[in-house]
């Protein structure tokens, strides 16, 4: 029975019933007697599989198909009418186009099966800065998955009330044919399809899909930002706590950061750090002129392999309990989960992540996918902010940028104003690692993070960003790190994780004029003496190296970013390269 009488819901629903055809279709309530049944379900079809109640409670394995573990960028689309307003940087096609391409792919697609009908809210139910969206879907997984990455249910249909302001998302798996896998977002008719896929990254609409590419054309519309960003409250030994926004490319440490333990010496001073969020902001101004972000999330969808109770204990434990698993191995054993670097002591008697037999201690294959996730409720976390659910969110002090940079970035730099802090982000970029195909050391560029995730022409984004700096009364200041200098063996200098806290706190204290700086031709950098380096086997000589400038590598980098920028012609803000004409004039 359906759980609205909205006229602008029940009749796409009806529509997109008529199309897809499926046997029947479920409301998501959002109680746990329903997902409880879900639950159940999808263990008698072997869709999920119950891991052991001791041990793991309320948690569950969930194997995807082997061609489909990983968002599909080549896949995916941004449909607005003029290929000029996606941009250089997204696939585009005319919107009638699409919808006509993907009407026949879900021709019929849910005959046999069921629909889900999701109703979910990005942030909290009720909240003015909330945005509701509803999923249709055939997938039990996605159901479940929701339920723990968004607030799901009900209530948000009632908040929702008659109107018509929803995100509408469609989903089908259909064959799970990866050549007509489609990931596509309608901005102007706040419209997302998914076809072919059951990866959460596709298919999980309430994430990347709305909250990143819709969202974005949201926020330039309505004036506020949707941004790929961890939220981090540090609170000081007096009590106080002071927040950041920091947005990564993939492979930089961003959950570790999300979730940071302060070292020893910190601890015992009476530091603490707050997780708000771990991958997406919603950045809106206050009433006090100052910028406020909110995670619109409820779950965090973390990569597993890596993480472990000494990288990122607090997101181990937050795996504990009412998590779903995602292509991880198996554990016969103790019907636990295992994956590469969780110990040193992988099971014997196992499954891997395609579902066959595997023995750790002789397999020389790995057993989980390196992309392998857990979906985990966000309030499992022993660091969630006290502030996680507070409708408006939390002040942010500062911006921060990062990459991986073997010797070009260092530590830690301040931008010189928020227009020279939007070139900072726009120009950001991450160097290949071993770890991913490719060669190593290639720079890529990844402007905040958001390369596959903006959902309108990436220049234009800038702009917006450069035009609410102009409305926030108190900006946060911007800064830039990089945790991953290298010496002459190729060693990482700094020791990251917690001990990034010290580089956090120079940032605070700048946010808050308790600090000098030294300006440098990139902007200003900490004087060595004012980085707190006790107990990080860090002396200030190191120090001192990790934040030179060799301007000859920076000189070559500005030469890089002309050649990025130029992809972008007349839409690129001319205020950006006058920053980039800047920089380098400071420079020579
Ligand atoms: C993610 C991503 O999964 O950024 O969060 O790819
Ligand atoms: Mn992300």
């Amino acid at each position: 029975m359906a759980l609205t009488t909205n006229k602008a819901v029940l009749d796409w629903i009806d529509e997109k019933a008529a199309l897809t055809q499926p046997d029947r279709i479920v409301w998501i309530d959002g109680s746990e007697a329903q997902l409880e049944e879900l639950r159940a379900e999808a263990c008698s079809t072997g869709e999920l599989e119950k891991l052991n109640e001791e041990k793991l409670p309320g948690c569950y394995l969930h194997r995807t198909a082997e061609n489909d573990v990983a968002r599909v960028e080549d896949r995916t689309f941004i449909c607005c009418e003029r290929k000029e307003d996606a941009g250089p940087t997204n696939n585009w096609m005319a919107p009638a186009e699409m919808y006509a391409k993907l009407n026949k792919l879900y021709d019929g697609a849910m005959k046999g099966r069921t629909m889900y009908v999701i109703p979910y809210s990005m942030g909290v139910v009720g909240s003015p800065f909330a945005k509701y969206g509803i999923e249709l879907t055939d997938s039990i997984y996605v159901v479940l998955n929701m339920a723990i990455m968004t607030r799901v249910g009900q209530a948000v249909l009632d908040a929702l009330g008659d109107s018509p302001d929803y995100v509408k998302g469609l989903h089908a798996k259909a064959g799970i044919d990866p050549e007509n896998r489609y990931i596509v977002q309608f901005p102007q008719d706040n419209t997302i399809m998914s076809v072919n896929s059951g990866y959460g990254g596709n298919v999980l609409l309430g994430k990347k899909c709305f909250a990143l590419r819709i969202a974005t054309c949201l926020g330039r519309d309505e004036g506020w930002m949707a941004e790929h960003m961890l939220i981090l409250g540090i609170q000081n030994p007096a009590g106080e706590v002071r927040y950041l926004a920091a947005a990564f490319p993939s492979a930089c440490g961003k959950t570790n950061l999300a979730m940071l333990i302060p070292p020893a010496h910190y601890l015992e001073k009476g530091w603490k750090v707050w997780c708000v969020g771990d991958d997406i902001a919603w950045l809106r101004i206050g009433e006090d002129g100052r910028l406020w972000a909110m995670n619109p999330e409820y779950g965090f969808f973390g990569v597993a392999p890596g993480t472990n109770d000494k990288s990122n204990p607090n997101a181990l434990a937050t795996t504990r309990r009412g998590t779903i698993f995602t292509n991880v191995v198996h554990n016969l054993d103790d019907n636990t989960v295992w994956w590469e670097d969780l110990d040193k002591n992988p099971p014997k008697n196992a499954v891997d992540w395609k579902g066959n037999p595997w023995n750790g201690q002789e397999s020389t294959e790995k057993g989980a996918h390196p992309n392998s996730r857990f979906t985990a409720p966000a309030k499992n976390c022993p660091c969630i902010s006290p502030e996680f659910e507070s409708p408006k969110g939390v002040p942010i002090s500062a911006i921060v940028f990062g990459g991986r940079r073997a010797k070009t970035a260092p530590l830690v730099y301040q931008s010189r104003d928020w227009d020279h802090g939007v070139f900072v982000g726009s120009v950001m970029a991450s160097e290949t690692t071993a770890a991913a195909a490719g060669a190593v050391g290639v720079v890529r560029r990844d402007p905040m993070a958001m390369l596959p995730f903006c959902g309108y022409n990436m220049a234009r984004y800038w702009q917006h960003w450069l035009d609410m700096g102009g409305k926030i009364a108190h900006p946060p200041k911007i800064f830039n790190v990089n945790w991953f200098r290298t010496d002459d063996e190729g060693r990482f200098i700094w020791p990251g994780f917690g001990d990034n806290l010290r580089v956090l706190e120079w940032i605070m204290k700048r946010c808050y004029d308790e600090v000098e700086a030294d300006e440098t031709p990139i902007g200003y950098e900490p004087r060595p003496e004012d980085i707190d380096l006790e107990g990080s086997g860090v002396d200030q000589e190191t120090l001192k190296g990790l934040l030179s400038v060799d301007k000859d590598l920076w000189l070559e980098d500005v030469a890089a970013i002309r050649d990025f920028y130029v992809k972008f012609g007349d839409t690129l803000p001319k205020t950006l390269a006058g920053e980039l004409d800047a920089l380098e004039a400071r420079l020579k």
